[in-house]
């Protein structure tokens, strides 16, 4: 795989832990030559989010060498580094914006489980995750992965999308998804561009709402689907979606 310097630079050090909070997931352990060797490992590694690296004259009793994790933004501490290490994170914009633009947008999704089910409860601004509650969106399962999709009505600059899983039961089901853009509707424009902005690496925490900021920092585009893993119900609670450009 080639390494640009546009990946190199996708990456930048975590100075305060405070701001950033990873999962506990690891995604591999190894040695590295090199810190430009251990960054090119996590690169190169499906899922591998962050990582960190311990050169050998600083490290005090943690492993030297290269760790990668599935990072995600979530709501409580996690420590992660050895002693000496430091810590790279994705992604490098710093996203503040806070109004969300998918609510009360159309949604649609390959199938609905029940009456009550329907696509437009993913985004009615309400983040009740049990499912009598009749707040989220459910489907039927799809060999090819049952899908959600939102229009938004414009072009925005997209930077990450918040779902809330459903909390009552079943939590496992959504695991494995991706988050893709398209600037045409992929319905009716079967060839419009696939952008991902983020693949969703194992199994949601049953009831947990995750920050999943775009790979890239940005993707813009009007529709956003989410498709889960194959042969699985697809249940969004809410899927909120966050833009640079807001107004
Ligand atoms: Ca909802």
């Amino acid at each position: 795989m080639a390494f640009s310097p546009i990946q190199k630079r996708s990456f930048q050090q975590n100075v305060s832990l405070a701001d950033v909070i990873f999962t506990e997931d690891l995604v591999f352990d190894a040695g590295a030559r090199s810190h430009l060797h251990c960054l090119k490992t996590c690169v190169t590694t499906p899922c591998c989010r962050a990582y960190t690296y311990t050169r050998q004259s600083s490290a005090v009793r943690g492993r030297v060498g290269c760790r990668g994790y599935s990072a995600v933004m979530t709501p409580h501490t996690a420590s992660l580094s050895a002693p000496g290490a430091r810590t790279f994170y994705r992604p490098l914009v710093q996203q503040t914006e806070t109004k969300n633009v998918a609510v009360g947008k159309t949604a649609v999704q390959s199938s609905t489980y029940a009456s009550q089910d329907t696509a437009d409860k993913a985004v009615d601004n309400n983040t009740n995750t049990h499912y009598n509650a009749h707040s989220c969106a459910v489907t039927n399962p799809h060999s090819q992965g049952s899908w959600w999709q939102v229009d938004l009505g414009q072009s925005y600059d997209i930077t990450r999308v918040v779902i809330t899983n459903r909390g009552d039961c079943c939590g496992a089901r959504l695991r494995d998804f991706d988050v893709n853009v398209y600037t045409e509707n992929p319905m009716t424009t079967p060839a419009a561009m696939e952008m991902l902005c983020y693949h969703y690496c194992g199994s949601m925490t049953q009831g947990a709402t995750e920050e999943l900021h775009c790979d890239s920092g940005v993707v813009t585009g009007r529709y956003v689907r989410l498709t889960n893993a194959p042969n699985e119900y697809l249940q969004l609670c809410e899927v909120q979606v966050f833009a640079l450009n807001d107004e």
